[in-house]
């Protein structure tokens, strides 16, 4: 059981200060102790919560409609790396963020881990209110955190600022947009729409979840993916979905309704309860299959939050039992 553990203390992915906080916050609430001793993770972690200040130029005016895009193409670089170290040497990994570009760094480095060591495609389920998936020219906000699933996934070209990403690409992309899935999704962007529906990328929305409920989802979810690579076995058996390849998974805390995780940059309504949300991570362990896992997006500072305050310890709890579910937890 070794945990390879990457602290991202960056931000400037969207427009909030401070998500660059979280890790520090979620470490304080007794995250590590909880990996070590209730889970019983080797941890590998250089107590270092990486702001990457000394990659980061002093000038980064917006280019191409993406803000701040030179800090987030270091930053991301570097985490990319730091993240394929770890998992090269067979680590699952865990990624605290920070807002959701850190995703671009993360979810590359495994792919190339993955694919280095095992020759496989790596699976990615994302579980936010948002499909982050606007390129520069379809995104109104100029956030690049909200692009990195199509940075990842070669809707986006990478050119010329995400140029160390093509290192990493396999046939186009870091990873294959039929190996994305997405859960939760509530406020996603009519170019976005567009998207997903051109590249017909499987998600379910909070009105599929609604409908089927959240156990039937994340068995169509798991089955989608298992189906990729195993299209000749059908169904589930247990938690055991047979074929299923090396997964990851990356969850925005907004994903959960603002009653569980309030402080947070764009909450959205209508989510996920926090017993959904380690459902999730509860299945995805499971299955045996999880590589890696990125928690972004908590900011305990939140517009109307102070750290100390009931919303952000709230929200702070929630992503450390998210985590805690998708590592094991609730293995009986
Ligand atoms: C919006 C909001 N779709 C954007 N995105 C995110 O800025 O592109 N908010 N990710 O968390
Ligand atoms: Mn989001
Ligand atoms: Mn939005
Ligand atoms: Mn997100």
């Amino acid at each position: 059981n070794q945990l390879g553990l990457v602290s991202v203390g960056f931000s400037g992915g969207q427009r909030k200060p401070g998500v660059e906080v979280a890790p520090d916050f979620l470490v304080k609430a007794g995250l590590l102790d909880d990996l070590r001793e209730a889970l019983g993770y080797t941890l590998h972690y250089d107590n270092t919560i990486h702001t990457y200040a000394e990659d980061l130029p002093k000038e980064d005016p917006p280019q191409l409609n993406m803000r701040n895009p030179l800090s987030v193409s270091a930053a991301t670089k570097k985490i990319s790396s730091q993240v394929y170290s770890h998992a090269k040497e067979g680590r699952l990994t865990l990624t605290l963020g920070g807002d959701h570009s850190i995703a671009i760094g993360s979810i590359s480095g495994a792919a190339r881990a993955i694919r280095e060591r095992l020759n496989r495609s790596l699976n990615v389920i994302w579980v936010d209110a948002h499909a982050d998936i606007n390129t520069p020219e379809t995104s109104t906000s100029g956030s690049i955190h909200g692009m990195p699933c199509a940075f990842l996934t070669g809707i986006a070209n990478p050119d010329p600022i995400f140029s160390w990403l093509k290192d990493l690409m396999h046939e186009g992309s870091a990873i294959e947009a039929k190996r994305l899935v997405y859960i939760g999704l509530r406020d996603v962007d009519i170019p976005e729409k567009k998207i997903l529906r051109d590249n017909n990328i499987k998600a379910f929305s909070m009105h599929d979840i609604d409908r089927w409920g959240i156990g039937h989802c994340v068995e169509l979810a798991l089955e989608h993916l298992a189906g990729l690579d195993r299209p000749d076995i059908k169904g589930v058996k247990g938690y055991i979905y047979e074929g299923l390849g090396p997964t990851y998974l990356s969850f925005d805390v907004d994903a959960l309704d603002p009653m569980w995780a309030p402080s947070t940059g764009t909450p959205v309504r209508g989510g996920l309860t926090l017993r959904e949300g380690d459902f999730i991570c509860e299945c995805v362990h499971a299955t045996g299959a999880l590589v890696g896992m990125d928690l972004v997006e908590v900011n305990p500072i939140a517009p109307g939050y102070t750290a100390d305050s009931p919303g952000a310890e709230a929200t702070i709890r929630a992503g450390c039992s998210l985590i805690r579910c998708a590592l094991g937890e609730s293995l009986l």
